[in-house]
This record gives C-alpha cells, sequence and structure tokens, in this order.
C-alpha cells in the first residue's frame, strides 16, 4: 500500500491539536507517517506535542530552535517525508477518517488530487463530527479548474515535487502557498477534486488574543507579501501562459477585494500604491478587459502611478456602490442618510437615547435611571428605542423603533446612549457621545473573553463583543465580584461605576408598599395565592438562528398543580433570547406565561419564592431574601460544555440544587426547614452580591454621568 506523509507545521495551537491528530491516526488509511513540525512554539504547546509523541510510534516529531513561518515549517516537513505521497494539514484543523483513503484511491496518474473544504467554527464543530457521513456525497470524481491557492487538502505526488524542486517561499508570512501550487497550475490543466475527501478548516472565534496567522498581520502587510510573491512567480513564469492567466486573475481578485479596501479604509497609503502600480504593470491588459469601466480607469490611473486620479475614482466607485446598495434596501439607505447627513449634523447636548434588551421592553437599569431623571427633574430631552412602539410612559419620552430612520437620527445626535447590551457594530460612536453601559446581571456564566469556546449561534461573538465593547464610556457593576470579572472578561478599562444596580432600587424601595398588590391585580393573580416565579435563562447550545434560541419546559405541570395548586400559582418567565412559545393550556389559573412581561423586576416583587438555574436573575432576586430553588436538570452540559461558571455553586448557592419536579415540591413543602438550612449561606451570599445595593443606585449612577 503506497505510503502517505501527512505535513503538519505547528504553531501555538494547543487547544486544537487533540482533534488534528486524532483525525490523522484514525484515518482508514493504513500507511501514514505523521510528521509534525514544531515551529517554535509556546511551552504549553510544545510539552503537548512532547507528550503525543510518546504515545504514538506514527509521530516523527521535529522541534524547531525558533519560529521560523509556516512556509519554511513545511519545507523541513518535505524534507524529513518518506512517503509516496504528501499531504497537508494546518494544525488547527482535522479531516475526515476516510480522506486520505478517498484521495489515494482516486488520484490515478495525475500528480495532485484536490478534496473537500468544510469551514467550522465552534458552532457546528460537534455538528461537523457527529454529522461526518451526510456530509459525503457519494458523487463520481471531478475534474475541475483549480481556484484556490492553498495547499492543504491536496494529495501531491512526492515524485512530482521533487522532479520540479517544489518549496513554499519562505520570505513572506502568508501566501506562500502560491509558489508550491503554481506548477501544478501550468502542468497540469484540470486537477482531479473529490468531494467525498472531506478537510474541516477551523474558523477562529477569538481573533484577539488567538488570532490566526491571516488575522494577525495587518492588510499592509499582507499585501505586501501577496505582491512579493506576485512579482517573482510572474517574472519566474512568464513562458508559461496558464500560470500568466491564473497570476493575472489572482492579482484582479486581490485588487478589488484587499488592495481597494485598504486603500479606502486608510489614511497613508503612498507606499502600498507604489507597490501595487509597479505590480499592477505586469498584469497583461485582457486580463481586466471584460470589467466595468470604472474599474478598468482604476487600474489604468494604478499602472500610470498617479495617485490622485486613483483615489478620485476610487471614491466614484465607492459613491456608486452605495447608492446601488441604498436603493437595494431601506435598512442600507437608513445607514447610509446615517453616516453621510445625520452624523454631520451637530450633538444635541441635551439629548439621551435609552434602549434595554435589544428593545424588547422598558426595563432593567435603563428604566429605572430614566426613571430617577424623570422624577426628579433633570432638564433633558429623553428618546426610548422599541421593537414595538406606543407604551404609555412616565415623562412621556419620544418613541422610535428600532432600525427605523428615527433610530438613525436620534442615536447621531444624541450626547449619550443608555444601553444594557450592545448596540449594533455598525454605528459610528462620535467623539462628544457619552455612552453608559449599565450591563445586565453578576456574571455566573463566563462571559466573553473567559470563555474558552462559543458555542452560541453567532461565531464572531468575541471579536464583535470586542469592537462594540470599546465605545463604553461607563459600565456599571453590581458588586466587587462583578467589577472584577467585567474588567478582565471585557477588557473593560474605562471608568467602572460602583453603585449597585439601578435595577434593583425597586426591590429595596417598593418591597413594603402597594405596589406588589397592584402589579398583581394589573396581571390577574388571585391576592389569596403564594406566587412561585420560575425564570430560566437560555441555552447557547440550542439556536434557531442567532439571538433565537429554544427552550423546552421540562416542569412538570401537571404534578405541581395537583400538589402546590391549592397555595400557590407559578409564573414562567422566560429568556428574551427565547423565540418559542411555552404552552399552558390546561393549566390556567395556575400558571402564567408572563414571558412577554415588561420587567422581571416587577415579578420578583410579587414572588414569594423564585425557581432559576444559571441565570443572573438569582442575584438580584436575593435582595429580597425570598428563597431561591436551583432547577438544574441540565448542570453537567451547562457547565462542563456550554459555559462553565464563575463560582462553585456547590458551596455558594443560596438554596438547594434540584434536579426533578419531585425534589422541587418537596423543597417548596419544607420551605421552613430549607431556610433554616440555608441561613448562613445565603447571609454570606447577601454580603457578597447584594451589599452595595439599598435603593440609591440610580441616583449615584445618576450624579456620576449627567453631573
Ligand atoms: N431575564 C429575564 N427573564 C429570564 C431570564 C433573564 O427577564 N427568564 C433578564 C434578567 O434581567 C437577567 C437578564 O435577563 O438578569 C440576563 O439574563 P441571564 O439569564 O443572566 O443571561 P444573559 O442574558 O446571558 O446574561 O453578566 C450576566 C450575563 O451576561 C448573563
Amino acid at each position: 500500500m503506497e505510503k502517505v506523509s501527512v505535513i503538519i507545521p505547528v504553531y501555538n495551537t494547543t487547544e486544537f491539536l487533540d482533534s488534528c491528530i486524532d483525525s490523522v491516526l484514525q484515518q482508514t488509511h493504513d500507511n501514514t507517517e505523521i510528521i509534525i513540525v514544531n515551529d517554535g512554539s509556546n511551552e504549553e504547546c510544545t510539552t503537548k506535542l512532547v507528550g503525543m509523541d510518546d504515545r504514538i510510534d506514527k509521530v516523527k516529531l521535529f522541534h524547531l530552535p525558533e519560529n521560523k513561518g509556516v512556509a519554511f515549517a513545511r519545507n523541513f516537513g518535505l524534507e524529513k517525508a518518506s512517503g509516496d505521497f504528501v499531504y497537508f494539514l494546518d494544525s488547527d484543523d482535522y479531516i475526515s477518517n476516510t480522506t486520505l483513503e478517498n484521495l489515494v484511491s482516486h488520484i490515478g496518474e495525475f500528480p495532485m488530487i484536490t478534496g473537500k473544504n468544510v469551514s467550522v467554527n465552534k458552532a457546528n464543530e460537534l455538528a461537523a463530527i457527529e454529522y461526518k457521513k451526510p456530509f459525503v456525497i457519494y458523487k463520481r470524481k471531478r475534474l475541475s479548474r483549480f481556484k484556490n491557492r492553498s495547499a492543504v487538502n491536496r494529495l501531491v505526488r512526492m515524485d512530482f515535487i521533487k522532479e520540479h524542486g517544489l518549496q513554499f517561499k519562505e520570505d513572506v508570512k502568508v501566501f506562500s502557498d502560491m509558489e508550491f501550487i503554481l506548477p501544478f497550475i501550468s502542468l497540469m490543466p484540470r486537477v482531479p477534486y473529490l468531494k467525498t475527501a472531506l478537510y474541516f478548516k477551523r474558523k477562529r472565534n477569538d481573533p484577539i488574543n488567538n488570532p490566526s496567522l491571516m488575522q494577525d498581520l495587518s492588510s499592509e502587510e499582507k499585501i505586501k507579501d501577496f505582491l512579493k510573491v506576485f512579482n517573482a512567480l510572474k517574472d519566474q513564469y512568464a513562458e508559461t501562459p496558464q500560470a500568466i492567466r491564473y497570476l493575472d486573475r489572482h492579482f484582479l481578485n486581490f485588487f478589488r477585494k484587499s488592495i481597494v479596501l485598504h486603500c479606502q479604509t486608510h489614511g497613508d497609503i503612498e507606499n502600498v500604491f507604489r507597490e501595487a502600480s509597479y505590480s499592477a504593470n505586469k498584469v497583461d491588459k485582457k486580463a481586466y478587459s471584460h470589467l466595468n469601466i470604472v474599474v478598468r480607469q482604476e487600474i489604468n490611473y494604478l499602472k500610470n502611478g498617479n495617485l490622485s486620479k486613483f483615489n478620485k475614482m476610487m471614491r466614484l466607485h465607492l459613491r456608486l456602490r452605495k447608492s446601488k446598495r441604498a436603493v437595494q434596501s431601506k435598512r442600507k439607505f437608513f445607514i447610509q442618510m446615517y453616516r453621510s447627513v445625520f452624523l454631520k449634523m451637530p450633538v444635541k447636548e441635551k439629548t439621551i437615547v435609552f434602549e434595554s434588551f435589544l428593545g424588547k421592553n422598558y426595563s432593567c437599569s435603563p428604566k429605572y435611571i430614566y426613571e430617577y431623571m424623570v422624577k426628579n427633574n433633570y432638564d433633558y430631552n429623553y428618546v426610548w428605542i422599541f421593537n414595538e412602539k406606543g407604551r404609555q410612559l412616565p415623562g412621556n419620552p419620544k418613541q422610535v423603533k428600532r432600525f427605523s430612520l428615527s433610530y438613525y437620527y436620534y442615536l447621531a445626535r444624541a450626547k449619550y446612549w443608555v444601553s444594557n447590551s450592545r448596540l449594533p457594530k455598525h454605528l459610528d460612536k462620535r467623539e462628544e457621545n457619552v455612552y453608559l453601559q449599565t450591563w445586565h446581571g453578576t456574571p455566573l456564566k463566563k462571559l466573553v473573553f473567559d470563555m474558552n469556546d462559543i458555542h452560541s449561534a453567532n461565531p464572531n461573538y468575541k471579536s464583535d463583543f470586542y469592537s462594540q465593547s470599546r465605545r463604553w464610556d461607563y459600565l456599571i457593576a453590581p458588586n466587587q465580584f462583578s467589577h472584577d470579572i467585567f474588567k478582565r472578561a471585557f477588557l473593560f478599562d474605562k471608568e467602572m461605576l460602583d453603585t449597585g444596580y439601578p435595577r434593583n432600587d425597586i426591590l429595596h424601595n417598593e418591597k413594603d408598599t402597594d405596589l406588589p398588590n397592584e402589579i398583581k391585580r394589573k396581571i390577574g393573580i388571585p391576592l389569596d395565592k403564594k406566587v412561585i416565579l420560575y425564570a430560566p435563562t437560555w441555552r447557547d447550545g440550542d439556536f434557531i438562528d442567532r439571538g433565537k434560541y429554544r427552550f423546552d419546559l421540562s416542569l412538570d405541570l401537571a404534578k405541581l398543580k395537583e400538589t402546590l395548586g391549592d397555595e400557590y400559582v407559578v409564573l414562567l418567565r422566560m429568556h428574551y433570547f427565547i423565540a418559542n412559545n411555552i404552552d399552558i393550556s390546561g393549566f390556567e389559573g395556575f400558571a402564567y406565561e408572563l414571558s412577554k412581561y415588561e420587567d422581571i423586576a416587577e415579578l420578583y416583587l410579587i414572588s414569594d419564592m423564585l425557581i432559576t438555574d444559571y441565570s443572573s436573575v438569582f442575584f438580584d432576586y436575593a435582595s429580597l431574601r425570598r428563597p431561591i430553588l436551583f432547577f438544574a436538570y441540565d448542570l453537567e452540559l451547562y457547565r462542563d460544555t456550554l459555559r462553565g461558571f464563575y463560582m462553585d455553586i456547590e458551596k455558594e448557592l443560596p438554596g438547594p440544587l434540584v434536579r426533578n419536579t419531585d425534589e422541587i415540591i418537596n423543597s417548596i413543602q419544607n420551605v421552613d426547614q430549607m431556610n433554616i438550612e440555608y441561613k448562613d449561606k445565603y447571609d454570606a451570599f447577601y454580603d457578597k452580591y447584594c451589599g452595595w445595593e439599598d435603593g440609591k443606585a440610580s441616583e449615584r449612577v445618576v450624579k456620576k454621568v449627567f453631573k
């Protein structure tokens, strides 16, 4: 059986190594050697590699004395390889267990065969492994034109490499593969492509702390590398028309995607322009004769080295594209108005825009900050963002619909923004703008940069979060514990307001007033029944779409009603991300579906007891010093896989962990005993997490931010 040498250059990818190497060890093709080239990785990664080497005899591990770059590492691996075929795999990716077998059995007489790449991020990685089979489409092998310039997921004949002296270009950090790949383009008119040979390419989710090579370089560095490779190959293959066509096509593509973008977004572009101009002169006119006149002019000015005309043409090109986009969609038109008109108008010094939970309701700290200001006659104009307008609100603020033209107008002009979650990335913060981020809970579950893997629907979560949170000027901390975590997990370095949560003022100020009964009457809850509130959080892995998650009720309502129905009613309150409806038919008068109720703080006020899970609601509810049960039926999955926690919940929680409805019923029937049992823990919990709150948090925040 023919031997395959799998060459894996490694640089600081500890967390991905197991899945990468295991995927090679599990190959159905038997005769494989694994050549790992440790390219000067850190100690953690090196130790991990050494451990693997001991375990497995197929692995040949080499250490380079310092980081020499991926091209050098691959060339080094090539020298060590003894197989009939070579296959390149990156150390943060992995392959399906039949990939090599499929490639070997279909390569025939060709010097190279290509497989199919599948992009994976944390959210679909499990799915990709689990559903590996259905991914494989058993189609006949197809000869296709060669589009992609990367060396991974190709089985290459060693003879061919040796015969042509193929190498990766070592004096660039990126695009070093092109030099290795190009001979195939010029010598093979067609390359077999096999859909069943899968390569799982990982999309890194933390470009801030753990960037991939591409993510780590500036656009200027990438452009310089590309041009260097392009120039060298153009000269080397001047006599090979196929290679020339391939190179020209790549240049034009790169010009339109990367060079133009760089020039539009950077001030000092002279250097890049000069170098690109030099390369553009190597491009054959025929390669771009089919493009539209504006792009052709752009390329001509680039070739002539006329920067000012090039700039003019680029701006015209941009304007044309923008207006084309603007008519394509209303939202885009609003955004264009926002950028080109509203942001140019002066800031309104006395305007504050408020938003809570992405416009879903009138609640949380923004509500209480706002109400404090209205009640104390602060001289400001107030604007609230909602998904649905038309609420009756104290102070009668202006209400705007989220993402409407007025939304963009007020966000552009208001000096102040107050929000409890993130505002969209496409908004621009003006220099004069003051952004108060209230956030929305003491964290139990790990946050952003403390999270290892992202299981939720948005794979760009970390980088989005990073850019959105750079705009925050103030951030409210409910307690010292949150202060420390927020600083680290949000990488927040502006002013933290150690005030406690404004949203909990109501729990201190209205606990003993008529308000609780008024709220019960408004909802229609009998005054003679005790109230249990069930308020669980969302599950990162159960998504329907971005921002839309599913939740299945694990409470047995029938059992609860049967045992507790005479004394209690149950309020069901789902997290605002939950998109499916909870069905309570048959339980009317006992169960109340209040997921759409505006403000959960009002539900806390009227509840005698809380059941929750890993939601931050219990940190707030504890301000009332009322009993709390933790219905943690999926604790292991949630804590160990999906999120990870900041505290040892078995030690610190101020109430019991329960796993099923029977245990819930049992705790409720013995609630007095439970209160005694948990008294000390409750006191300690209260001091640590609720100690800063006294009903005056809104006042402290307003005095600080609005002077
Ligand atoms: N919430 C609610 N109803 C629920 C759950 C939550 O109204 N059933 C509200 C509460 O105000 C809660 C907030 O949403 O404090 C945040 O909910 P969490 O369940 O804690 O989850 P998440 O939105 O992921 O925020 O630092 C806090 C974390 O970021 C948690």
